[in-house]
């Protein structure tokens, strides 16, 4: 009967363990400095400041509104993905000031890229995922790094995105407030630090907020077992000394 508390114990501790394997904030910013103010050179709430090819002021609402040109800004996440973890990327967006979140000419795009091995803005790394409206379509994704160039279907300028990456099997998602939804396969193993934020060719975006979280993925399996073996182990171990 002692040895079954002792199992129920540690079989306890071990769904502790994969209770505490949590998610942690590594990026965020809601743009909540003075509107006006440029946005190259202010510090994010969580990460780093953001460094400016081409900047834009703090829009009135306290957002990042590229309307009015092409914008190229980049920052750093206080963490690298890595192995058994999931990157989270969310963010909320309105109307372009300009009002052009689709480019009229068919060509524009604009959005929020997650990049590998960054550093600066003279030594970028890789651009790896692209989430945004990769080509005057709707809400979705760029081919980069194994992601599938996409639209949702979902196009409506007030909008709440997701995008998941499983950093061991490259499972990705995509998830819009309005029902889009897109999935697939990318590269396996990629080490996201830092993020973009740019537009070209006509297309905007109007960003309120974006928050980066990398958490563990809990393998339950894996720890039940090893609360069983361990415990089977202990109790062996006392009846022999015994
Ligand atoms: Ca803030
Ligand atoms: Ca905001």
């Amino acid at each position: 009967m002692r040895n079954m508390n002792k199992i129920c114990l540690l079989l306890a501790s071990g769904s502790l363990i994969t209770s505490v394997a949590s998610a942690a904030l590594v990026f965020s910013d809601d743009f909540s400095g003075t509107p006006g103010t440029a946005i190259g050179g202010s510090t994010a709430d969580i990460g780093g400041t953001w460094a400016a090819v081409k900047d834009v002021n703090i829009g009135a609402g306290n957002t990042l509104d590229t309307s009015g040109g092409g914008r190229e800004l980049y920052n750093s996440l206080a963490a690298t993905l890595g192995a058994g973890q999931k990157l989270t990327v969310s963010f909320d967006t309105h109307q372009p000031s300009n009002g052009f979140l689709l480019a009229d000419n068919g060509t524009g795009w604009g959005g929020v890229s997650m990049y590998e091995n960054f550093v600066s803005t003279a030594n970028k790394g890789n651009e790896s995922f692209f989430l945004g409206i990769p080509n005057a379509s709707s809400w979705g994704t760029g081919n980069k790094d194994g992601l599938t160039k996409e639209g949702s279907g979902d196009s409506a300028d007030e909008n709440h995105l997701v995008f998941t990456y499983e950093y061991d099997t490259g499972k990705y998602t995509f998830t819009t407030a309005n029902g889009g939804y897109l999935s697939g396969t990318g590269d396996i193993g990629v080490n996201v630090n830092g993020l973009r934020v740019a537009n070209g060719s006509g297309g905007d975006l109007n960003l309120d907020n974006i928050t980066v979280d990398i958490s563990s993925i809990p393998e339950p399996g894996t720890i039940g077992l090893v609360g069983i073996f361990g415990a089977a182990g202990l109790i062996i171990r006392r009846r022999r000394f015994r």
